[in-house]
């Protein structure tokens, strides 16, 4: 059994992640620069005001992605970079035409996502996704991207995980800005959804028809208690996937969310506009969640971000418990557990048929193994990856889920948000004292994978 053909074999990276050079060529500040120079909101007080230096070292890195033979890169726009004030800049334009330029040259596909997070600090202070006239902003923001860059994008992403944008920035406030708002992060969760529909629509009628238009969630693969699964699945998954594939939004969600809010914000017409067509979903998948309604006598447990006493993210979820797994974890804590991915894709193909798949994110944090030889022995990732490919081409051979590519994430180490850059999820090693770049064995790995159809050794 083979890949479909033309079936993207890619590496993934986002702006404020990789990029450095804050201050250059007219960036504006994002809300990732504030939240990340605030004390106390990031590990070790980690910033990406350098990050891998890729504004500098993008010939280099586009070098590597050559060498490891990917067909596509997936990378974000970094918007404050492109738009300061409102504005096109057009040296921060020009920053990724040559990266495209380069990557076409090379024969990859550019992927492109237009946010990744980084929302522009000043319309964070004219109040941010909770504000509507942001979602009118993002989209003009698209347009002007459609039209500096046009079809030379194989795939335009309007935003990478809405979820963490709404959830973790606006009601656990473990992300930029920082909120710890319920309705706030509803809102904007709404705000999100408009903002994509609006954008999509403006970017392939007024800007690149020809392309492919996209978004990407991370899903929540929910196991558990049914009752569990339903309401963390309400507020975490079919909050975005319903209205973006022409639901609206869930009945259960809104009884579920009555206390909080009456979602006026919910304009007529809104739920249209949120279905844009879609020519391809992207999924982003690292591990499964498993959750149980609390009996209210066992003790609390806890998940990422989830923590007892701490804001949720899992905003009208009170009363569910949210479990550890046994078995292997990652740096981050998270369960290693490759038949989510494939349950996963299933169940996409059960509920949304006829909708084409791409796996935008999948990888690992693990701690270094130095080897003697100066490799870098990441034995943990390669295991990883092995065995989350397997489960995809389980999915795609014998599920028949139509799924048209994989990016692995990360190409490069990089900060990793609040985990600042202590959590390594990289294919290539950084050494951030001196920005060079080294090959794990992973990277090695996942280009003999490529080079054998997606069938390693
Ligand atoms: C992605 O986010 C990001 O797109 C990327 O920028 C980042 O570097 C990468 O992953 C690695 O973190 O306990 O139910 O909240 C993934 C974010 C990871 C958020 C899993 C939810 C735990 C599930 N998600 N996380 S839960």
């Amino acid at each position: 059994m083979s890949l479909p053909d033309g079936f993207l074999w890619g590496a993934a990276t986002a702006a404020y992640q990789i990029e450095g050079a804050a201050d250059e060529d007219g960036r504006a500040p994002s809300i990732w620069d504030t939240f990340s120079r605030t004390p106390g909101k990031t590990l070790n007080g980690d910033t990406g005001d350098v990050a891998t230096d890729h504004y500098h070292r993008w010939r280099e890195d586009v070098a590597a992605m050559a060498d490891l033979g990917i067909s596509a890169y997936r990378f974000s726009i970094s918007w404050p970079r492109v738009m300061p004030g409102g504005t096109v800049n057009r040296k921060g334009v020009d920053f990724y035409s040559r990266l495209v330029d380069a990557l076409l040259d090379n024969g990859i596909a550019p992927v492109a996502t237009l946010y990744h997070w980084d929302l522009p600090q000043e319309l964070e202070d004219a109040g941010g996704w909770p504000e509507r006239s942001t979602a009118f902003r993002f989209a003009e923001y698209a347009v002007q991207m459609g039209k500096a860059l046009g079809d030379r994008v194989h795939t335009w992403t309007t935003l990478n995980e809405p979820w963490c944008s709404a959830f973790l920035g606006y009601a656990a406030g473990v992300h930029a800005p920082g909120r710890t708002d319920p309705v706030a992060a509803l809102t904007a969760a709404h705000h999100l959804n408009l903002a994509h529909g609006l954008a999509s629509r403006a970017l392939r009628e007024e800007a690149v028809p020809s392309a492919l238009h996209s978004i990407t969630l991370n899903l929540h693969h929910l196991r558990g208690e049914p009752e569990a699964v339903r309401r963390v699945g309400a507020v975490s998954n079919r909050v975005f996937l319903d209205p973006l594939t022409g639901r609206g939004y869930p009945a259960d969600l809104l009884d579920d969310t009555a206390a909080l809010t009456d979602w006026a914000f919910v304009r007529d017409g809104d739920e249209k506009t949120a279905a844009a067509p879609l020519d391809v979903l992207g999924v982003n998948y690292y591990s499964p969640t498993l959750v149980r309604t609390w009996d209210g006598v066992s003790p609390r447990a806890n998940a990422d971000g989830h923590k007892q006493g701490a804001a949720t993210p899992f905003v009208g979820c009170e009363g569910i418990d949210f479990l550890d797994q046994p078995g292997p974890h990652t740096a981050m804590g998270w369960p290693v557990d490759a038949t989510g991915l494939e349950e996963m894709l299933l169940g996409l193909r059960r509920d949304r048929p006829g909708l084409p798949l791409m796996i935008t994110e999948n990888g690992a944090a693990f701690a270094d193994e130095p080897g003697p030889d100066g490799r870098i022995r990441d034995r943990d990732r390669i295991a990883y990856l092995r065995d989350h490919l397997a489960a995809m081409r389980r999915a795609i051979e014998a599920g028949g889920v139509d799924v048209r590519g994989y990016f692995a994430w990360s190409l490069l180490d990089n900060f990793e948000w609040a985990y600042g850059y202590d959590r390594r999820f990289g294919l290539i090693h950084v050494d951030y004292a001196t920005g060079e770049r080294r090959w794990k064995d992973s990277a090695h790995f996942y280009k003999d994978a490529i080079s054998r159809g997606g069938d390693p050794p």
